[in-house]
């Protein structure tokens, strides 16, 4: 390229930053681990997009991806502090901090997706996002994230009695912790970042996610057994800091909490097609993967792990009342 181009399209560029910085007199950044193009990162874009319509660009959002910001376990403090304005994270980190969204991360809790759906699009739903406003956040909305599952570099498990002394990465919670110890594993709970190598390094066997994530992530290249046990369907969360969520006017949170809702729609589609395409790459690339496998041991091994953290009427009644939902 000569000189003259590169300037011109340096040029360009910063004329186009000028502008969107101009244009809006307030921009979110938002936080999220995951690449450019996957559903969660896009349906921020897409909610940002509305914001900036409807406010007449006004309020605009920036979505680092990629884990830019960090990885989860300490974007989620940063934005409890303020320094990261918005954050679309797993609630599995959340445990920790917010003891009601363990409810979600109870293993087996959920049926089916669609189970899931109709509790976080009804009232428990709504209770649980109001719950981050005692922990310097703001709830905005839910998002998929299918169900995770095993996968591993060492051999295909065709039943729970093959997880046995194996080590498993899981999400930084107790819950997930417990959760591969009462199925006899071993958990070491760690970053999303760190697992690549350390399943290639052989410091653990494997980790389990969903489709999309065991994709983008890269993880099939180095654990080609997948087994669909489907322990876990804990749904995304997008939270906003409570800080950047003070400084605007009843009018714009409201119009900051509608453009969240309706990125959810867009978001569920993207996830069912990105599911698809990440299944098929998986597929193509030779992963050994058990779709039949006898659940009823891995549902009965939980009970422990339900004892352990649903400890209050509060927690029981969740429970229940999620189950209840049909
Ligand atoms: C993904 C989820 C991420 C992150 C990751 C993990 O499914 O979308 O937010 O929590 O799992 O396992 O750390």
């Amino acid at each position: 390229m000569t000189k003259t181009l590169i300037g011109a399209l340096l040029a360009s560029v910063a004329f186009a930053g000028a502008a969107a910085a101009q244009d809006c007199e307030v921009t979110f950044r938002s936080s999220d681990t995951h690449p450019d193009g996957y559903p969660t990162v896009e349906a921020v874009k897409h909610m940002g997009e509305l914001l900036q319509e409807r406010s007449d660009g006004r309020i605009c959002v920036e979505v680092f991806h990629s884990a830019q910001l960090g990885e989860e376990k300490d974007t989620i403090e940063q934005t409890q502090l303020g320094v990261i304005d918005m954050n679309r994270v797993s609630l599995g980190p959340f445990n920790n901090i917010i003891e009601e969204t363990k409810v979600f991360s109870l293993p087996y809790i959920f049926r089916s997706t669609e189970h899931m759906h109709q509790v976080v699009d009804g009232e428990i739903g709504q209770e649980i996002l109001d719950e981050f406003q005692n922990h310097d956040l703001v709830g905005l909305a839910y998002y998929d994230s299918g169900s995770r599952s095993f996968y591993n570099s060492q051999k295909p498990i065709e039943s729970i009695d093959d997880l046995e002394g194996m080590k498993f990465r899981v999400m930084q919670s107790d819950v997930f912790v417990d959760m591969v110890d009462a199925l006899g594993g071993n958990a070491t709970p760690m970053p999303y970042g760190e697992v690549y190598s350390s399943i290639q390094t052989g410091v653990i066997d494997g980790a389990e996610n969903n489709w999309p994530s065991f994709e983008s992530s890269g993880h099939y290249e180095v654990a080609p057994y997948y087994t669909l046990d489907q322990h876990l369907i804990v749904p995304e969360v997008l939270v906003m800091s409570k800080q950047s969520w003070d400084q605007l006017s009843a009018e714009d949170q409201e119009m900051v909490r509608q453009a969240a809702q309706d990125s959810v729609p867009v978001m569920r589609e993207l996830w069912a097609e990105r599911e698809a395409a990440s299944e098929q790459i998986i597929e193509d690339a030779g992963v050994q993967i058990v779709r039949e496998i006898d659940k009823t041991p891995f549902i009965e091994a939980m009970d422990p792990v339900y004892e352990t953290h649903v400890t209050s009427d509060a927690l029981r009644e969740l429970v229940d009342r999620i189950r209840a939902v049909e």
